[in-house]
């Protein structure tokens, strides 16, 4: 169990040491200044045109039977080809062969059943991110699912709960409504899988979510944005040591921070267009890249409203207020849903979507083509829902987590309290129900993601939590030099999970942990 740092030695000591030896590791290879820790690998093709294709949404996956409060699915893992970019066919994995993967909507209280089959070359874990799931189901990463081609072991399998072929996870669905998603986790492999195409979205609603009058049906959006770039073959572009993704992990040389694609996608279509009624709309933002944080803006903004964005929901779903917002700061797996006023534009106006933290490309994110009025019943109530505030005095103990850079062995890595991930190493073992206050603190951008439990933001350094910590959050934008207290409660299931940072190449460079619930 790690003892209690001090955070005058911690930042005046050791700490402040490593931070500089880290610094100069990562700035030698591309750190990015205050809005993305990661190296941009630029596509071989010519970028194309921006707001040209229209925005697709995926479909909404149909269980395969639907009985005693029981929904079942089913979903392929496998090789497909995308048409990206017209004109150029490129490979991606997906879930049922679509990128993202088919959404799955999922009402509180009725338990899923998801049988994933894979037909991928490689193995695969399926991590629901955002649930609240028994550890067996929650996809730890060596708890792999070997390709139905049978014969392959992943070097790092690491004595997990492995099956062939197929496996069935199950989800009890017991937890507030809010915009999840379920991607790969396998161990040292899950930022390329991610980028080849395996993520999709997974919603959960309730009684109280649905009560509220927000905008629904087509004006309920998902927006999943990624950057991704491409290769001359019209692959997507990855710089993996070992390109079949099988014994060695890792990025080449030079992106050990973070791989940073030019081409932003959002649903899977670079910088599209959506044609929308001028009326309210709910947009589920999620950022799905692997390194690539953005802020965004609306441009131009509505006449005489300074903060057009009213965000309603977080990473664990409904605030008890909305909140007001000039611009949304999204870290990586960050989810935050926000109500815009298209009626405050005039029809036959183009609003863009940007990004004030990209450069060039990726400045652009998406277009909204304000179409035709139409009636609009939606508003936003004052009160959404009801957060029990974690007080600081009911926590039983206090940790500290240090995420940070340091060599292991002859190469770069990512650490937790200096510490590289090791199955058999366990950070925190909290007892069920035990409320713990956890201090995390960052050498460069570091989302920070718990399974299994939500937190609350107590405070940022000295200062209050940030503009976008609020409500139930399950991942946290750290950034670099910053120090973060949150609270939460480790309750819901036993049992050993993960935390680690969600910047993916950091993840797979072993910058994840183990708390262990008993
Ligand atoms: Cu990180």
């Amino acid at each position: 169990m790690s003892g209690r740092v001090s955070r005058r030695s911690l930042l005046l000591g050791t700490g402040a040491a490593a931070l500089t030896i880290g610094g100069s590791a990562v700035l030698a290879f591309g750190f990015r200044g205050t809005t993305s820790t990661g190296t941009l690998l630029r596509s071989q093709v010519p970028l194309p045109e921006a707001f040209r294709k229209p925005l697709t949404v995926p479909p909404v996956l149909k269980p395969t039977s639907s009985a005693g409060g029981t929904d079942t699915y089913e979903i392929t893992q496998r090789e497909a080809t995308a048409e990206i970019i017209d004109g150029l066919r490129t490979p991606i994995w997906g879930y049922d062969g679509i990128f993202p993967g088919p959404t799955l909507v999922t009402r509180r209280g009725r338990r899923t059943v998801v049988r994933h089959r894979n037909e991928l070359p490689v193995p695969t874990v399926v991590h629901l991110h955002g649930g609240r799931n028994a550890q067996r189901h929650d996809g730890y990463p060596t708890d792999q699912i070997l390709p139905t081609s049978g014969g392959h072991m992943s070097a790092h399998h690491g004595g997990g709960d492995v099956s062939h072929g197929t496996r069935t996870y199950e989800y009890d669905t017991d937890q507030r409504a809010a915009t999840l998603w379920y991607h790969d986790h396998r161990m040292d492999f899950t930022g390329p899988s991610v980028w080849r195409g395996l993520a999709g979205l997974h919603l959960i609603t309730d009684d109280e979510e649905r009560a509220l009058p927000l905008p629904d049906g087509d004006r309920d959006l998902p927006l999943v944005i990624m950057d991704r770039s491409f290769a001359a073959d019209g692959g997507l572009r990855y710089p993996s040591v070992d390109k079949d993704l099988d014994k060695t992990p890792g990025v080449t040389s030079g992106y050990e921070a973070g791989v940073l694609g030019d081409v932003v996608l959002v649903n899977g279509t670079p910088w599209p267009y959506k044609e929308v009624d001028a009326v309210r709309h709910r947009l589920r933002l999620l950022n799905a890249s692997n390194a690539r944080r953005y802020r965004l803006r609306l441009d131009p903004a509505p006449d005489g409203v300074h903060e057009p964005f009213v965000q309603v929901a977080s990473d664990g779903g409904l605030l008890a207020r909305p909140l007001t917002h000039p611009y949304l700061d999204l870290a990586s797996a960050e989810r935050q849903e926000v109500v815009v006023d298209f009626s405050r534009y005039r029809v036959g106006q183009k609003v863009r979507l940007v990004n004030d933290f990209g450069e060039g490309s990726t400045r652009q994110v998406m277009e909204f083509r304000i179409a035709r009025k139409a009636k609009d019943d939606s508003h936003v109530p004052r009160t959404l829902s009801v957060i029990e505030p974690l007080a600081p005095g009911r926590a039983v103990r206090e940790r500290d987590m240090v995420f940070q850079s340091r060599s292991i062995g002859d190469k770069y890595g990512w650490t937790i309290n200096g510490e590289p991930f090791s199955v058999d190493h366990v950070h925190a073992a909290p007892r069920l129900g035990d409320i713990e206050i956890w201090n995390l603190y960052a050498d460069f951008h570091h989302p920070i993601h718990l399974h299994l439990v939500h937190f609350q933001v107590l405070n940022r350094g000295t200062k209050e939590p940030g503009r976008f910590d609020h409500g139930w959050k399950d991942t946290l934008d750290l950034r670099p030099a910053e120090q973060a207290r949150i609270i939460t409660r480790f309750d819901g299931h036993r049992g050993k999970y993960v935390f680690h940072c969600h910047n993916l190449e950091h993840e797979d460079m072993m910058m994840m942990g183990n708390f262990e619930v008993r």
